[in-house]
């Protein structure tokens, strides 16, 4: 039967339920783009209990524009790699670059880490980082609020999600990184900007420099360019891919270390 009162309850009850669990996770992945979706699904894959707060309602951050709007993505080898192995058909258009449609990428990156056990969260903004003091600063989750909230220009305090590790994959404006390094300023941060474009130079250097960078606070894709003042590398992909594996594997080695 279908019943208003009950759609509601079963929405109210599973919701609550899902944020109880999610009030305390392993990793919180700050953005759903390329890198975001990559490091999420390697993260869960691992066993992991991994969750992304994503701002708006929809995922997949900068595939969708590709460039200039234009709906075909390039991704060089190796990352070519990752889309194989969570079923994408590329086509092979050289010796090392390889081409797909925009909407299927972000399709499969978004399945395969939800399949893989990540939740991906729409509609949340994290507008703050959680921190401790003890021997030296470390960041221990992060803090959330509603998109709409956000927008609406109110005034409402925001809620709390512990984690072990946090990744700022947020892309060229480094959100969590520029937060925490305004806020907490023992941590010592300096997001300086992104340089402009070098496209093999900036894939290279952003894989290098994807990592942890201070405890508990981790970044992915053009986060660490942003960080780290490296080239942008424009619409191709296989780094943005190649970093959410990188910090994925940081991440579980750390924490399956401890
Ligand atoms: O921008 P985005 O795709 O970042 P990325 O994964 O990839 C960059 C490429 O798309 C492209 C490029 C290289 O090819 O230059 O731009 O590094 O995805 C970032 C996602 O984070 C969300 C945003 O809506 C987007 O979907 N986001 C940004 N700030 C916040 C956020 C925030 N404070 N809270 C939650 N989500």
């Amino acid at each position: 039967m279908i019943d208003e009162a009950t759609i509601t309850k079963i929405i109210v009850e599973k919701t609550a339920k899902d944020w109880i669990s999610l009030s305390e996770v392993d990793v919180a992945v700050v953005g759903a783009g390329p890198a975001g979706l990559t490091a999420a699904y390697y993260l869960a894959k691992a066993g992991l209990k991994t969750v992304i707060f994503e701002r708006k309602l929809s995922f997949g951050g900068g595939i969708g524009g590709g460039g200039m709007l234009l709906h075909k993505i390039v991704v060089q080898s190796p990352a070519h790699e990752i889309l194989r192995e969570i079923g994408c058909k590329l086509e092979q258009v050289n010796e090392n670059l390889y081409v797909i449609d925009g909407s299927a990428m972000i399709a499969k990156l978004a399945n395969s880490a939800i399949d893989a056990g990540a939740k991906i969260i729409l509609g949340v903004t994290v507008d703050d980082v959680i921190y401790r003091n003890g021997k030296s600063p470390h960041i221990a989750g992060v803090v959330i609020q509603w998109t709409a909230v956000k927008m609406a220009g109110i005034h409402v305090d925001p809620l709390g999600v512990k984690a072990k590790a946090v990744i700022d994959c947020t892309g060229h404006d480094a959100e969590v990184l520029s937060v925490a390094a305004r806020k907490i300023p023992e941590l010592n941060l300096f997001v300086q900007g992104e340089k402009s474009m070098w496209a093999a130079e900036g894939e290279k250097l952003i894989i290098e420099k994807t990592g942890e960078v201070c405890p508990g606070l981790y970044a992915a894709g053009m986060a660490v360019a942003a960080l780290y003042n490296t080239p942008r590398m424009g619409p191709i992909f296989g780094g943005m891919l190649l970093s959410g594996k990188k910090v994925a594997e940081v991440i579980i080695d750390k924490l399956k270390g401890e």
